[in-house]
């Protein structure tokens, strides 16, 4: 009896739309997993079952679901492919065995891919493209395959060559077996004659093939310059080789819609795609030892609870393991949206491991709690990129509120919340519209949260002031039995930026007396929560000069009145200005791009630092600018659309500067008719 092999995991990625759902639904089809083809028009595919993904007619999480193809066992997961939910797609590729990059046969938009093939081969993760669509392509193949090398530093090996029947792919030569096959619908593909008019074609399609092959092995290249044909099962040894290593990916066509082509896909991926023991090796798990798996997604299931998503990497676990300290609840197998009981995940295999509180995406869990030292990193949560300000009208629904945002960060890591100390507002942080869209959807959907509403952000300005003032202040009250009385004067004085809020106390002879003196304090830093322009004030001193008291009718209160009093009478004399925030922006994007993201920054009112290449990245700029944070809300939108997707920024806070004139008006308009609707 021959040796099964172990189950292997191979992740469906690649640009937005490009078809690895509908790719998911065919290998599912065609290994029998399921009996009934959906598609997505329909919304009745295997992927996609969320609500979510249904509404929008896209992928918003990822799907794994379980196949065997030839008695090999298999885990497909499909990710999405909007670079708003990268994150997904990185933590997934992270335990593959092989990725399969589904791309369309577009030649004019390859740059969109240059970040997922750069993540691919920063991790060496073995990986084949599928060209899909090819039903629906004016492109000629070649052309596409040029226009994805420019992107990919890995050579790219196309190992077939299209039949054509006019415009139509009607079929395909394989370059290793030199067999030609017609599409067939519904079933596996003819084998037939090579066609007279691509012998010639094909033979230096091959020819290239293997020179690509040869770059990496000394024997092949000598055969090669003797003119030495090597026999196929060599050929096939080199391919598997160099594809585990991430020395070259080979390149498959097809149409994921109608089948075609992925049958092939399916051998291939068969015959090439490492075991999980190459792939532990790989992220520097070593073999023998205690029983150990990754955590590469965690789910918050409607009935089930939390799920814990794994790829066992050594031994196996079984269902009443202790993991981590942990005790699962339960464990089980996804083919989508449907679960099933599983007694025993073995090496290779994808589980769902229920309620494992305190375990988190990207942790390791082992019978001893102990992860081994030297792994491959476990990708870090993207930076945020756009931001809304949530909130609820209902109070009842504050506390489900902090929870649910708790679940749906944990869910996807890219996502954050915080709350903001200026404007008072909770802010949710993710990598684009969409990406936060959806994430009120599941609000609503998942944690029946439907009176949360988004809105834009409000800018976390400052105010200071440009002129130092004295000023005299008394709280006085008289009503009725003892009154209330305190009396100050305090100089009020510009600081530098950065410098906050500093008080101190002049006061001798104890006209304020000493036990009151943090009471004016209090008092002055209370009015400095909004200033005369509405907002927090900071950058100013002030120093209590002088002041009386009363023997019965001074109190605290008293004091913290007068202190505030002082302010509120004192600033608006100070003139008082605007400081916005201003954070240091870098952008990445590919270098074509460069100046017209310059002329954006600028028209953002943004002030160019410089640019320069992207140390590692091949004609990829880094541009740094200083930019209003104001006019970095939407920056990822405009980003995005000027470079196919490819573009990112990160940015963190450096000042506060002053904002003058018309623009200043208009904030402060602004925020006095807020102050007035709320
Ligand atoms: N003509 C043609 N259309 C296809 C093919 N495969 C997918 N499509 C269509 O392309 C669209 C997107 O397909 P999906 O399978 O949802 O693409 P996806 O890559 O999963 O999309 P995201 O996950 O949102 O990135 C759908 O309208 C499909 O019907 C194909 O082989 N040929
Ligand atoms: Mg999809």
């Amino acid at each position: 009896m021959t040796q099964l092999a172990e189950p292997r995991c191979a992740v469906l990625v690649g640009p937005y739309l490009s078809g690895k759902t509908t790719l998911l639904e065919s290998l599912l089809s065609i290994t029998g997993t399921i009996h009934r083809k959906g598609t997505v028009k329909d919304g009745n595919t295997v992927g996609d079952s969320s609500l979510e993904a249904r509404s929008h007619d896209m992928s918003t999480e990822l799907t794994a679901a379980p196949a065997t193809y030839l008695d090999d066992q298999w885990t497909f997961i499909d990710c999405p492919g909007s670079v708003e939910f990268s994150q997904e797609a990185q933590d997934t590729l992270s335990i593959a065995d092989i990725a399969v990059v589904v791309v369309e046969p577009e030649t004019d938009r390859a740059v969109m891919l240059s970040p997922l093939l750069r993540f691919l081969d920063d991790r060496n993760i073995p990986h084949m493209i599928f060209i899909n669509k090819v039903d629906h392509t004016e492109a000629t193949l070649s052309d596409v395959l040029a226009a994805y090398q420019t992107v990919s530093e890995r050579p790219l090996v196309m190992r077939q060559v299209p039949i054509q029947d006019g415009e139509t792919i009607k079929g395909y030569v394989d370059l290793i077996s030199d067999r030609a096959y017609n599409y067939k619908d519904g079933s596996a593909s003819d084998l037939v004659e090579i066609p007279a008019e691509l012998q010639e074609s094909e033979q230096s399609a091959r020819m290239e093939m293997l020179e690509t092959l040869a770059d990496f092995d000394d024997d092949l290249l000598t055969k090669l310059i003797e003119d030495v044909v090597p026999p196929k099962e060599e050929i096939y040894q080199f391919l598997k080789k160099d594809i585990a290593d991430d020395k070259v990916v080979p390149v498959f066509f097809g149409s994921a819609e109608n089948d075609q082509g992925v049958r092939r896909l399916l051998k291939a991926l068969r015959h090439d795609t490492p075991g999980p023991e190459t792939t532990a090796e790989r992220l520097g798990i070593e073999a023998g030892g205690e029983a150990l798996a990754w955590i590469f997604k965690t789910v918050h299931a409607a009935h089930l609870g939390k799920l814990s998503l794994v790829r066992v990497f050594r031994g196996a676990i079984k269902d009443n393991d202790t993991l981590n300290g942990a005790h699962a609840s339960g464990m089980f197998r996804l083919t989508g949206e449907k679960h099933e009981k599983l007694g025993t995940a073995k090496l290779g295999e994808v589980a769902a491991l229920g309620r494992m509180e305190g375990a988190k995406t990207g942790d390791i869990l082992t019978p001893s709690g102990k992860a081994p030292e030297g792994l491959e990193s476990f990708p870090e949560p993207l930076p945020p990129m756009y931001s809304a300000a949530i909130s609820t009208d209902k109070s009842s629904d504050e506390v489900k509120l902090s929870e649910a945002l708790a679940k749906v960060s944990e869910e996807d890591p890219s996502l954050s919340h915080e709350n903001n100390p200026d404007t008072h507002e909770l802010v949710l942080w993710g990598q684009g519209e969409m990406h936060l869209q959806i994430a009120a959807d599941r609000f609503k959907n998942k944690f029946n949260l439907s009176s949360v509403t988004m809105k834009k952000p409000q800018t976390p300005y400052n105010e200071t002031i440009a002129k130092p003032i004295s000023q005299h202040a008394r709280f006085k009250r008289q009503t009725g039995g003892h009154g209330q009385f305190g009396d100050v004067h305090v100089d009020i004085k510009p600081l530098p930026r950065g410098s906050g809020f500093k008080f101190e106390s002049k006061v001798v002879g104890g006209r304020v007396p000493r036990q009151f003196i943090p009471a004016v304090e209090n008092g002055a830093k209370e009015y400095l929560t909004s200033g005369p322009l509405g907002f927090p004030v900071v950058d100013l001193s002030v120093t209590l000069t002088d002041g009386q008291h009363h023997a019965v009718d001074s109190s605290e209160m008293a004091f913290k009145q007068a202190g505030r009093l002082a302010m509120s009478e004192g600033l608006p004399q100070c003139k008082p200005v605007l400081l916005e925030p201003i954070s240091k922006v870098t952008l990445s994007l590919p270098s074509e791009f460069t100046s017209k993201a310059q002329r954006v920054i600028s028209g953002r009112r943004g002030q160019i630092l410089g640019f320069d290449a992207k140390p590692g990245w091949k004609s990829w700029d880094e541009v740094s600018a200083l930019m209003p944070r104001a006019e970095i809300h939407d920056l990822i939108i405009e980003l995005r659309s000027l470079t196919f997707g490819a573009g990112s920024y990160t940015f963190e806070f450096d000042h506060m500067q002053e904002l003058s004139g018309r623009d200043a008006d208009q904030v402060v308009a602004a925020r006095a008719e807020a102050k007035k609707a709320s």
